[in-house]
């Protein structure tokens, strides 16, 4: 007979892995509970098999030489501890792997809720840990933040500045998120703060609205820059027309009635077509932007073929996770970012760095 050893994680259990190898053929020898060197408690259950049974079922059908001798029997009975011992490494090294498979589950629930907090969305997150599992990356939290960081990172894209084509940019946006305001900050920085003037002229495409043109010609007047306001894609040809060694159109909008949209599509078909002028309709998107409203936004918007996105009142929170997310899901380059209420001062060129340190200060506090 051989003893073999069969460990479980109770005696029915290695008894039962006994019979599931041996059939009924075996022999109880002994059973006991040890606490093993990773603390677990498990059962081992020493079960004498008839030698050829044994060789049969561990080494397939080999002829045995049944006068086997002292030596064979004692080469065997190792054999069989050997095997026991495989068969505890085996489970021990499961448990561990389970383990700390719980432990990257709950990293990952952290780091998710966090990220969640902060108004990054599921979708987009539950999309980068699927290709994170099982790697070291999830077993630690502050390296999980850092990855999503640099992934959030990476996407992001900025448009950088180019004047070596005439510009015509609209601005687009829901009502009060800083359009006109923008538009004044940016003709003072192309007509005053680069390297070389612009010529610049503002045209205003939202006249219906009450004091809607007086705030953009206030501005205007200020800053000595021309401005002009027009009411259909025929007075706008004609403006076209006559603005063509202007370096900058600038041209503010308002109001989202199907009215204006068609206004909106009809200037921007007609400034396509044309060929030669570079036309970027640009989204105002405010930093103070609610979750609920960004699909909305993107959806109000998008038809316009949106170039860019400029994104105002930065100032007016720390939280800057919904505004990511959308970054995140729509993929849309960012040109500017409005600072304040300052005209032009609070005007920044869009950097990522910027928007990710803070972030990460309100990932940091959290
Ligand atoms: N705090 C802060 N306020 C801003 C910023 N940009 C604009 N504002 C203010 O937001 C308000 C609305 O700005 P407007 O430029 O008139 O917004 P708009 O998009 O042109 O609004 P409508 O033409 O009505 O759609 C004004 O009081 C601005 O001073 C900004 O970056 N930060
Ligand atoms: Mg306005």
């Amino acid at each position: 007979m051989i003893n073999e050893t069969f460990v479980a994680s109770d005696p029915k259990g290695a008894y039962e892995q006994a019979v599931q190898k041996y059939g009924n053929d075996v022999s109880l020898v002994s059973a006991k509970q040890l606490k093993y060197d990773d603390g677990v408690l498990r059962c081992e259950v020493v079960i004498a098999v008839p030698t050829e049974l044994f060789m049969e079922k561990s080494f397939g059908d080999m002829s045995m030489d049944n006068s086997s001798s002292d030596e064979d029997e004692t080469l065997l009975e190792e054999i069989g501890e050997l095997k026991a011992q495989l068969e505890q490494m085996k489970d021990g090294l499961l448990e561990l792997d389970e383990s700390s498979n719980v432990e990257s589950n709950s990293i990952i629930e952290e780091v998710k809720a966090l990220f969640m907090e902060k108004g990054i969305s599921a979708r987009w997150l539950d999309e980068m840990f699927r290709s994170l599992i099982g790697t070291p990356v999830v077993e630690e939290t502050s390296l999980l933040v850092s990855y999503l960081i640099e992934e959030i990172d990476e996407i992001l894209k900025v448009k950088e500045e180019d004047f070596s084509t005439p510009k015509v940019m609209m601005l687009v946006g829901p009502t009060g998120v800083g359009k006109t305001t923008t538009i004044a900050k940016l003709a003072a920085r192309y007509a005053y703060l680069l390297d070389r003037p612009y010529k610049v002229v503002l045209l205003n495409l939202d006249s219906y609205k009450v004091g809607a043109i007086e705030q953009l010609a206030h501005y205007a007047d200020i800053m000595q820059i021309e401005h002009h306001s027009v009411s259909s894609v025929e007075e706008f040809k004609e403006q076209l027309e006559q603005l063509v060694d202007y370096d900058v159109i600038l041209i503010d909008t308002a109001g989202m009635s199907p009215y204006d949209t068609q206004k909106f599509i009809n200037t921007v078909e007609f400034v396509n077509s044309d060929g030669t002028i570079n036309m970027e309709v640009q989204l105002v998107l405010s930093a103070t932007v609610k979750y609920e409203d960004m699909e909305d936004i993107y959806k109000n918007f998008s038809f316009l073929n949106l170039d860019s996105v400029i994104i105002s009142k930065f100032d007016e929170t720390r939280h800057f996770g919904t505004l990511l997310n959308f970054m995140l899901l729509y993929k849309l380059p960012m040109s500017y970012f409005s600072i304040g209420q300052e005209v032009p001062d609070d005007l920044l060129l869009a950097n990522k760095e910027y928007l990710l340190e803070h972030f990460i200060g309100d990932i940091d506090e959290g």
